[in-house]
């Protein structure tokens, strides 16, 4: 399993659960690059405002310079910064949405990256019965899905925790969803946070999920870095092999106590997996 920490280069997610932040998006994506590698981390994670910004920060640059890779790309802005939905009630506003990740989609392949749909999934509400955004949620999935495997990628659904999305808060279900649906190219993003709260076994639900698992949000139960809650990693660690799961650990978390501290700890216990369990464990 390979590690990646997130870099946030989103001003109004400045207090969000990411490990570098910056006084500039230019800042953050060097700040976080450096420290990252001077970590050890094999990857970053971004968090852009949009396609433009990731075209424009010399992404390629930054990596270059640290020999990293892109491990995922978060589309979280179009919720925060413009309440972009893909099961919105109103069609424009799902069409809207789906453009802005599929260019968002363009420029992460550009890097051999994935893109992230976590918030902006959106809820049902008001005139959207759950059926209609069930609706809507899988006919973006397949749409963005195929634009992703146009260029050589696959997208990521996160479920989400009760108090952020009502539509998919479980890994298992959503792992349903997609195969019911027949949706593919579309993995998931399996968030030990949110797990946390909603899996009664995260470890048993990240096994049922099996090849569908595509990247995991390497967070403790209190959103810190692994170690700083009370998640029991060697289980999860456990399962994550059992069903020769290969990409990244990403840690999504606050920058608690401080960024440094934060990355160092999650290092740290991606390493420590090793002692816990031989690679060869099934
Ligand atoms: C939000 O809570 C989250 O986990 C993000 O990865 C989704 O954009
Ligand atoms: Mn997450």
């Amino acid at each position: 399993m390979k590690s990646a920490v997130t870099v946030c280069l989103v001003s109004e997610a400045r207090q969000g659960p990411f490990v570098f932040h910056g006084a500039s998006p230019a800042e953050a994506l060097h700040v976080g690059c450096r420290r990252a590698a001077e970590l050890g981390f094999d990857a970053v994670e971004v968090f852009p405002t949009g396609a433009e910004q990731l075209a424009d920060c010399d992404l390629a640059g930054r990596l270059a310079d640290h020999g990293l890779r892109l491990a995922a790309v978060g589309s979280g802005a179009g919720w925060v910064r413009h309440k972009l939905s893909l099961t919105h009630g109103d069609a424009r506003i799902r069409t809207e949405a789906r453009d802005f990740i599929e260019l968002l989609i363009n420029i992460a392949a550009d890097h051999g990256a994935p893109v992230i749909i976590g918030s902006m999934q959106g809820r049902h509400e008001g005139e959207v019965s759950r059926a209609d955004a069930l609706e809507h949620l899988a006919a973006a999935l397949h749409h963005l899905g195929r634009h992703a495997a146009g260029r050589g990628q696959t997208l990521l659904y996160e479920p989400l925790n009760r108090y952020e999305t009502n539509l998919f808060t479980q890994v298992g279900e959503a792992a349903s969803f997609l195969r019911g649906r027949g949706i593919h190219h579309v993995k998931l993003l399996c968030d030990l946070f949110h797990m946390n709260i909603e899996e009664a076994d995260p470890a048993a639900a990240l096994v049922a999920c099996g090849d569908l698992v595509g990247h995991v949000h390497w967070a403790d139960s209190n959103r810190r870095a692994m170690g700083s809650g009370h998640t029991a990693a060697a289980p999860i660690a456990l399962a994550l092999r059992h069903i020769g799961y290969a990409g990244y650990l990403s840690a999504e978390v606050f920058p608690l106590p401080d960024a440094d501290t934060a990355a160092g700890m999650t290092i740290d216990s991606i390493r420590a997996l090793d002692t816990i369990a031989p690679r060869s464990t099934p």
